[in-house]
């Protein structure tokens, strides 16, 4: 039988928007990769509906540590939308998600479009400006654990996403030193090298992932290529930062 997509996607869509851990869909129904982002792009149609708006894409699974942390090897991607912009040095509320967790990113501000596979060198020549970047992921799954069709579905865990200081294009983003801090203490350090080795070839499979899903990738997006560690779980009073080597840094609060 087909797996029935609506009803999957409103599953996730619910799970997100009322922060309410759910069992893996798996464990009910049989769908494909390729379902899975389907019933994905019919969650965030219901969140567009809800009045969101799509400002940009995420890239998953592009560092060994975050393949090793979550068991996946597979490279994903989901959606981002304007709801999940959070201010750089904002706060956000730790009831809004299920088991929230923090990674240390690079972002990609594009100013052409980019669509279908491309070398790194012309995804960059899209690219407007950098910057170093957290996101937030919140697994609607219990105990955050999934198949990669079950993460896939759930919008590959995406739940925030925060920016800071956008820099020229050209700064060299190839092996720069990362530190994400919780209440100024490090806890996890890395290089924008752990992301494929190099950040731009994150952008450039971001254009041809995307345009399997029948997607391109828009001017005034932003692309997230990927935590270059492991994610650090987040609670209640941690004031979080990520700095990045010659980019700057990027911090928020989390409060109850
Ligand atoms: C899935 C999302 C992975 C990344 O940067 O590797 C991801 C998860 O770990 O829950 O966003
Ligand atoms: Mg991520």
């Amino acid at each position: 039988m087909a797996a029935d997509i609506d009803s999957l996607a409103e599953t996730v869509f619910k799970a997100q928007r009322d922060a309410n851990a759910i069992a893996q869909l798996s464990e009910s129904e049989s769908f494909t990769l390729n379902e899975a982002y389907a019933v994905q792009s019919k969650s965030i149609d219901l969140r567009i509906a809800e009045g969101e708006k799509r400002t940009g894409m995420k890239m998953g699974f592009t560092s060994r540590a975050k393949m090793v942390q979550m068991g996946v090897d597979d490279m994903i991607w989901g959606r981002l939308t304007d709801a999940m912009l959070v201010e750089d040095g904002g706060e956000i509320s730790f009831a809004n998600y299920v088991h929230p967790r923090v990674e240390p990113e690079i972002a990609f501000l594009l100013n052409k479009p980019l669509r279908g596979p491309v070398t790194p060198l012309k995804a960059m020549s899209a690219v407007e400006a950098v910057a170093p970047a957290m996101e937030i992921i919140d697994s609607r799954y219990r105990d955050f654990k999934f198949t990669v069709e079950d993460v896939v579905a759930d919008n590959s865990s995406s739940s925030g996403f925060v920016t800071g200081p956008w820099c020229p294009p050209d700064t060299n983003i190839a092996n720069l030193g990362m530190i994400l801090e919780f209440n100024g203490r490090p806890v996890q350090i890395g290089s924008s090298a752990a992301i494929l080795g190099h950040p731009s070839r994150s952008l450039a499979i971001a254009s041809r992932m995307a345009a399997e899903g029948g997607e391109t990738l828009e001017a005034g997006w932003v692309v997230l290529a990927g935590g270059a560690t492991a994610a650090e779980a987040l609670s209640v009073g941690v004031h979080v930062r990520n700095t990045v080597e010659g980019l700057g840094s990027t911090g928020f609060k989390v409060v109850d």
